[in-house]
This record gives C-alpha cells, sequence and structure tokens, in this order.
C-alpha cells in the first residue's frame, strides 16, 4: 500500500513527531490534507476557513496526501492529519483494517449525497474526470486525439503522453480502451493487456506525481497531450494556459474525505465533515473556481452557468463518458496492481 517511499514516510513522521505529534485533543485546530498546489488553497478557502472561522478554529494543512504517511501515522499512534482526500479504494482499505474512523451518523447527514459515493468510514467531496488534455498550440480544437486510441497513436499525434504515476490514475483504463476493449468490458482489467498496449508508446511517457506537475506538463507543451483530472485544467485554461479538455471517453471519478484512526481531535474533524455536506455555498463557491462537481446536488444552481458545462457531471459531457473507475475493483487489487505497475516503470 506504499504510495511514496518509506523513507519519506518516516522522515515525514519524524519531522511531525518534532513539532508536537498529534498535538493535544483540547487544542481547537483542525488539520487537513488534500493534493496540493492552487487548488487546495481553492479548497480550503472554501469548505473550511468560513466554518473554522465560525467555530473559532485553527486550520492547518499539509499536503500532498500519502498514504504511506497515513498509515505509518496510525501505526505509530502520532496522528497529526485530521481530515485527508483520498481515493475511494484506500478509504475502503483504510476503513477495513482500522486505519479510519467509521463515520458518526448522528454528526454526518449522509442522506443529502448519493449513496453510492459514501463509505462507512469516508464522504465525497467533489467529483471529477481523467480527460484527454491538450495543449491548444501544440494540437488545433479540431484535431487533437479524441480518443484513447488516438493518444496512443504516436504517429498521427506526435508528442510526449502525461499519465500520473499511480495505478488509479486510469492508465489502466485508457490503454486498455485504446487497444479495442469496450468500455462496459473493462472491469476486472486485463492488466497483462493493458501493460503489452502501454509498452507500444512507453519511450513517449511522462509521468507526473502532483497536479501542479500535471498543469505545467501540459501548459508548457513539454508534454503536450495529458490524461488529466479536469479541473487542474480548466484552472491552468482560466490562467490563460494554451490547454483544453477533451470530454470524449473520459472516465469519472470521485474523491473521499476520511479522518485517520487516533487523530485526537476527530469529534472535531467529523464535526467539520458533516457541516461539508450540507454547506451548499461552499460546495459552489469551490466549484467556480475548480470545475470539479460539488457532492450536494443542491449547490449546483449555485454554480455559474458557464461552469456547470465544465463540470463532470454535466448532462453533454456525461454524455462522452466512456466509464466510471470502479473503486471495489481498485480497493481489491491497488496492491498488487501497483507492484507491477512500479516494476515497469523502473524498467
Ligand atoms: N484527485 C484529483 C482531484 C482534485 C485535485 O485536483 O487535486
Amino acid at each position: 500500500m506504499s504510495r511514496r517511499t518509506t523513507m519519506a514516510a518516516v522522515a515525514g513522521l519524524l519531522a511531525l513527531t518534532a513539532c508536537g505529534g498529534g498535538g493535544s485533543a483540547g487544542a481547537k485546530e483542525l488539520t487537513v490534507v488534500m493534493w496540493g498546489g492552487d487548488d487546495q488553497k481553492k479548497s480550503v478557502a472554501a469548505w473550511i476557513e468560513p466554518w473554522a472561522k465560525s467555530r473559532g478554529v485553527t486550520v492547518k494543512q499539509d499536503s500532498p496526501t500519502d498514504y504511506a504517511k497515513f498509515r505509518a501515522q496510525v501505526e505509530s499512534k502520532k496522528v497529526s492529519w485530521g481530515a485527508v482526500e483520498v481515493e475511494p479504494n484506500f478509504a475502503v482499505t483504510a476503513c477495513k483494517n482500522g486505519w479510519a474512523v467509521k463515520l458518526d451518523k448522528a454528526k454526518v447527514d449522509t442522506s443529502v449525497v448519493k449513496p453510492e459515493l459514501v463509505g462507512e468510514c469516508a464522504v465525497p467531496v467533489l467529483e471529477y474526470a481523467f480527460t484527454i488534455a491538450y495543449n491548444t498550440k501544440a494540437f488545433t480544437a479540431a484535431n487533437h486525439p479524441t480518443t484513447w486510441a488516438e493518444f496512443f497513436d504516436t504517429t498521427k499525434f506526435p508528442g510526449k503522453r502525461g499519465f500520473w504515476k499511480y495505478a488509479t490514475g486510469a492508465i489502466f483504463e485508457a490503454a486498455l480502451m485504446a487497444d479495442g476493449v469496450p468500455a462496459d468490458k473493462l472491469y476486472p482489467l486485463d492488466i497483462d493487456r493493458a501493460f503489452k498496449k502501454l509498452d507500444t508508446i512507453k519511450k513517449d511517457i511522462v509521468f507526473y506525481e502532483t497536479g501542479e506537475q500535471q498543469q505545467q506538463l501540459v501548459s508548457s507543451g513539454e508534454t503536450p497531450l495529458i490524461q488529466a483530472w479536469n479541473g487542474r485544467v480548466f484552472a491552468a485554461a482560466r490562467d490563460g494556459q494554451p490547454v483544453a479538455n477533451e470530454w470524449n471517453q473520459h472516465f469519472l471519478s470521485y474523491d473521499q474525505l476520511v479522518i485517520p484512526a487516533g487523530y485526537p481531535r476527530a469529534d472535531l474533524a467529523m464535526e467539520w465533515l458533516g457541516h461539508f455536506l450540507s454547506d451548499t455555498k461552499g460546495q459552489a463557491q469551490y466549484a467556480n473556481q475548480a470545475a470539479y462537481a460539488p457532492v450536494n446536488d443542491k449547490a449546483l444552481p449555485l454554480v455559474n452557468p458557464a461552469v456547470r458545462k465544465e463540470l463532470p457531471t454535466d448532462p453533454g459531457n456525461a454524455a462522452k463518458r466512456a466509464a466510471i473507475i470502479d473503486y471495489t475493483y481498485w480497493a481489491a487489487n491497488y496492491d498488487k496492481v501497483t507492484e507491477r505497475f512500479n516494476e515497469w516503470m523502473a524498467r
């Protein structure tokens, strides 16, 4: 289940311990952990700060999410992370292993969001898409890859391709579709077949680690094609960068929030989770800036109509969807596929 090196986890843990580790249960502070960069600033400003101000809570932050660090904190009982944005497969694994706190339904009303997005230990925080993103100086709106088969076609569309360096980044789903697997037959993933397809473009792949790197690679043109998180591309385009999302054959995904077991202020974190789900104003404010879909549908009318068209849940975009990422599959297969993927990347 390692997501960064063990060394990094240990170093982080030592640093946290040195500066007070889990802190005291009495202090009114909450540490939130997300995927970092400008997107995290928008999240904290929209979702957390108004609530924190009204409750007299000091918000602390760390980034990016790191599953090895999460687990190391829980197992060492030095937990300083309070609410962590994670992928749903990790939420399932963390809940099953006792690394995350079960939701307190007295404090968290999950009836305001889609039931399929809620876990025993997790609430949904946003819906997003893995899109084909392209640099608009390298490719035009009329002539860029619109399918994963074209994304893998380096003769027709020359240049480097960017993928997230984690197995759950939809790289295997994209490779299988590029190889002709119908979208409704993707799961369980044929990983051998996916690797064979990935071998065909391996020399043209650039792996990125963070959302910010993703934006830099495609904006600079260094990697003119990238499998991207739609909101990071939206934000870069809004900042004047020459980038665009292609919605055809996108994969729908979502992130969740969990509370690491042993966090001294778990009650406060749980209170915020409950507040967040009903906070339509905060969710809309974030959606307007990030173009990720709010999880409470009542927030949608508060989103600017032009931005609503950029959300993965917009009916026009949804009609172009290839598939929804199957996190039940990923919860069961993440470790063994990750091991193979890491070996393949290192070869
Ligand atoms: N997990 C990707 C969506 C959120 C982000 O852009 O950081």
